[in-house]
């Protein structure tokens, strides 16, 4: 079966009774490339064999194994990298179940958490019983569900690159045919060369031993090419408002005890944003975004090539309460060093609860702003 009809068969999958048993495989809410291939690619293999007693177990308990893209369906438009990488496999968006399409009447649900390791909030509480049973991450452990099997978080490069380590050391891969081998092959490359720019940054030996495994699957594979294009497609935003640039590769910490934080992860520079919003046109966009997420900080960071292919990164940090600020006390004298950060003075020029930094650190990614933004905030690490 073609992921096309594996994912054409879950949507037109409407007639179960109350009561029904769900098993979903989902990302984390950013729903990058590497979140939902690794949901897609996990639930892909899971409908073949299952690995472990754990999954097993749900998987034969389930009417549906439902791989989530783990955002609302009008939020699908500001991942033009998606919707190219789903074209060269013959899909479009459509084929994909949003979060707000999941089956209304189901009231029970297993879950797989692939590239982050805690149930969000929302999808828990959208079911009576909710029990994640297996993890396959790269971000710091959280700490939850001990019993999930299995339970791998290792700081690969790319969480596809676990999906495709797990399932084919299961020997899953020879139970598909070569023309779903070349589906599988396309689909989990791509997010693993996009987040270590083609091997070259933040791989590891196992993400790349996963591209060989896959690049063996295709009769021809030029992943110089197929990189260009995957991020031509995800620095494509020239038409977003900037409300859609806020939230295009964003997450969110927020809790009841503690002052809830938001973080952008942007793939143009702050530069360009700037210089297209103006400055204050910009800082408005962010301020309008914390107060619509009632946020007390705003985080917004970039990553980008200059003409000359030279790898930057910048951070903005916005405080948008009096909480906040004291989080912002908190956070920067550890990130000025951590991160080397050089003010931009200039950008914020004397505007008040707004800091802009060239960022030096290079390999801090939001990996790494996020657990000492959270830790400044009193977040339990
Ligand atoms: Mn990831």
């Amino acid at each position: 079966m073609s992921i096309l009809k594996f994912l054409s068969n879950i949507k037109t999958y409407s007639s179960q009774k109350v009561g029904q048993k769900l098993l979903i495989v989902t990302g984390n809410e950013s729903a990058d490339l590497d979140s939902y291939t690794a949901s897609l690619l996990c639930a892909y293999f899971l409908s073949r064999h299952a690995p472990s007693q754990r999954l097993q177990e749900s998987v034969s308990t389930s009417e549906k194994i439902v791989p989530l893209l783990n955002i609302a369906r009008e939020e699908v438009s500001l991942r033009p990298e998606l919707k190219y990488l789903l074209s060269t496999l013959g899909l479009n968006s459509d084929s994909v179940i949003c979060k707000d399409e999941l089956p209304s009447v189901s009231t029970s649900a297993d879950f797989v958490l692939v590239d982050h390791n805690k149930l969000l909030p929302e999808l828990e509480d959208r079911f009576s019983t909710a029990r994640v049973v297996a993890i396959l991450d790269h971000h710091a452990d959280e700490g939850m569900y001990p019993k999930a099997d299995p339970r791998i978080i290792e700081p690969v490069g790319s969480c596809t690159t676990l999906i495709v380590d797990y399932f084919s050391k299961s020997g899953c891969l020879d139970l598909f045919s070569a023309a779903e081998q070349r589906e599988i092959a396309l689909l989990g490359i791509s997010p693993i060369i996009v987040d270590t720019a083609n091997l070259t940054s933040k791989a590891l030996e196992k993400d790349k031993e996963a591209v060989r495994t896959l690049i063996g699957l295709l009769p021809a594979c030029d992943c110089e090419d197929m990189f260009n294009k995957l991020m031509a497609a995800k620095r494509d935003v020239d038409s977003f408002s900037l409300r859609d640039l806020m939230r295009k590769d964003y997450k969110e910490w927020a809790d009841d005890q503690y002052p809830s934080l938001g973080i952008e992860s942007s793939v143009k520079s702050l530069a360009w944003a700037l210089n297209k919003f103006t400055v204050s046109g910009f800082i408005e966009g962010v301020q309008m975004w914390a107060k619509e997420r009632n946020l007390d900080v705003m985080a917004y960071m970039d990553s980008y090539l200059d003409d000359e292919h030279k790898f930057h990164r910048d951070l903005l940090v916005y405080a948008n309460t009096d909480r906040g600020k004291s989080v912002v006390d908190k956070f920067l004298p550890k990130a000025e060093t951590e991160f080397e950060l050089v003010s931009r003075e200039s950008w914020t020029n004397g505007m008040q609860n707004v800091w802009m930094w060239e960022q030096r650190n290079l390999t801090a990614s939001r990996k790494q702003v996020a657990p000492l933004l959270r830790l400044s905030a009193g977040y339990p690490a």
